[in-house]
């Protein structure tokens, strides 16, 4: 029986990966610093069985391996769990090996990067959780303790020195009532040191919260349905505002960014959220992603609501304009006409409108790519966001591409428009000044953030 007394979580960093992130991206990560709201619902699932937790995000204290080693040792922790996905497998792997050759510690892992879970176990780690990790961690614990029996904890794979197989139990079902789960618990250090240089109306301390998880869409590059499944589960909006009481009390959270898939799909709930917290008097604001489609029939009155309730920014999931691209990645062809509206809507309201899109995406060619830039010029949001493809393991795209993958050089060719686009997005007179008003009634002290961070603002916009 190994007691388990404190665990470490580790957090590895985009910056740091050796595979297969490019450059642009790990920039473009070093301008923000969200909060790992995962691993802070698991420190809180140990909470509830008083046992310490602490999260090393490499993306606020840079480690190696020799400094992760350095950490362990020091905090002498009982448990790692990484925290993994594609794009840091390879690191993940080398500091799993790292820590087995230095120190007799177990390791555990979840995440998105689970499916890669042969190559978790293969190079040591002990047991992988499938999906949803809230009660998964608490029974792992109890296995640790003698109390259970690896094979009878559902969602997890791990190696079975019997049959020398690696074996993966039951799916475990969805958390029916997220209402049901202990809040995050929060490292108050930690939170000091998040931000996002990019979302300009945002002000430090902020959070990131959770108010639903899982999506009711089924986008072809997304993995988001694969791993949370079909279902999208909402908490009740009271539940949401006692978290928000805890944190704003706690904390002196001054904004906070809904980090769900998709904000609010139901307009009653929405209603009820705006009256909550506008009855509150907060010195709140906040933001959140929306669909093209979100509040379709009542995009005007939600809108105005949200900026009511201190909403300031809305970024909308557009990815693409054109509609055969669309089409191709399970998405409707109605949306470029919906989002156009959507944008008017929202700035009309007074909050800051930012349209992601994705390049390379299944059928786009160079005009369609170049049509998103003309939506983009068309129906003005203040910010754009273009980025290239990252074929994810485990979406619709990744099945259906299997064997051919985009080839390094057109990736690279994509990460080039995006970098032109953008530039020429806000080159042009009209968004520029639009984007500098909204700066002056946002958050004009943002200048002063643009300027202390222009090297970095600035490689992100010559990327060649
Ligand atoms: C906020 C966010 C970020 C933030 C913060 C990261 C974070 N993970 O907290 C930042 C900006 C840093 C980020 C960066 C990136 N992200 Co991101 N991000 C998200 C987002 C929107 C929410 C994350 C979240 O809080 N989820 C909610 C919590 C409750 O879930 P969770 O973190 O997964 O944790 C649960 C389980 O996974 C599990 N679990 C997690 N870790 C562990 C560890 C152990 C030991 C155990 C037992 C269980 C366990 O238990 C937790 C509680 O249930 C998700 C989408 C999503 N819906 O999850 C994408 C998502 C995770 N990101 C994604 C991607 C692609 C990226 C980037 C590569 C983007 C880029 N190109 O730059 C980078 C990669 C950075 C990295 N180091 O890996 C993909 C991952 C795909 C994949 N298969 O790997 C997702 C799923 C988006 C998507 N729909 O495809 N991201």
């Amino acid at each position: 029986m190994h007691k388990i007394k404190r665990v470490a979580f580790i957090y590895p960093a985009l910056e740091n990966a050796v595979f297969p992130c490019n450059k642009f991206q790990s920039v473009a990560q070093r301008l923000m610093r969200r909060p790992k709201l995962g691993l802070d619902y698991l420190r809180a699932a140990l909470m509830e069985k008083e046992i310490e937790s602490r999260v090393f995000d490499q993306t606020l204290t840079d480690f190696d391996n020799d400094g992760l080693i350095g950490i362990l040792k020091k905090g002498n922790f009982d448990l790692v769990g990484f925290y993994t996905s594609f794009c840091t497998l390879k690191q993940t792997i080398l500091f799993i090996q790292e820590i087995k050759k230095n120190l007799s510690v177990p390791i555990i892992a979840g995440g998105p990067g689970c499916i890669h879970y042969n190559e978790l176990i293969e190079s040591g780690c002990e047991i992988v959780c499938h999906g949803e990790g809230d009660r998964t961690i608490a029974e792992i614990i109890d296995y640790y303790h003698g109390n259970k029996e690896l094979e009878g904890i559902e969602g997890i794979s791990y190696y079975d020195a019997k049959s020398r197989q690696i074996l993966s139990t039951p799916e475990r079902n969805l958390i029916g009532n997220l209402d049901s789960l202990a809040f995050p618990l929060r490292d108050p250090d930690m939170i000091r040191r998040y931000y996002d240089y990019f979302a300009y109306p945002l002000k430090k301390p902020y959070i990131t919260i959770l108010a639903s998880r899982g999506c009711p869409h089924h986008c072809a590059f997304c993995t988001s349905y694969s791993f949370w499944g079909m279902k999208y589960r909402q908490r009740s909006v009271e539940n949401v505002m006692e978290e928000i009481e805890q944190v704003v009390s706690g904390f002196g959270i001054k904004y906070i960014y809904f980090i769900d898939d998709v904000f609010a799909m139901n307009f009653d709930w929405l209603e009820k959220f705006c009256l909550s917290i506008n009855k509150k008097g907060y010195n709140l604001k906040w933001m959140c992603t929306l669909h093209p489609l979100s509040f379709q029939g009542d995009k005007a009155r939600a809108f105005s609501m949200m900026a009511e309730a201190g909403c300031t920014m809305i970024s909308f999931g557009a990815q693409s304009a054109n509609e055969g691209v669309l089409r191709n990645i399970n998405r409707d062809p109605s949306e470029p006409e919906e989002l156009a509206r959507s944008i008017y809507l929202a700035k009309k309201a007074g909050i800051t409108v930012i349209a992601s899109y994705i390049f390379g995406l299944p059928g786009d060619t160079a005009d369609t790519i170049r049509q998103n830039i003309e939506f983009c010029l068309s129906a003005k949001p203040h910010m754009v966001d273009f980025h290239s493809l990252g074929v994810l393991p485990g979406s619709k795209i990744a099945l259906d591409y299997r064997d051919k993958l985009f080839t390094e050089s057109e990736e690279l060719e994509f990460i080039q428009i995006c970098t032109r686009y953008t530039r020429e997005y806000y080159s042009r007179p009209d968004i520029a000044s639009q984007l500098l008003k909204d700066i002056l009634i946002k958050n004009p002290a943002w200048f002063f953030t643009f300027v202390r961070f222009a090297p970095l603002f600035l490689k992100l916009f010559s990327y060649r």
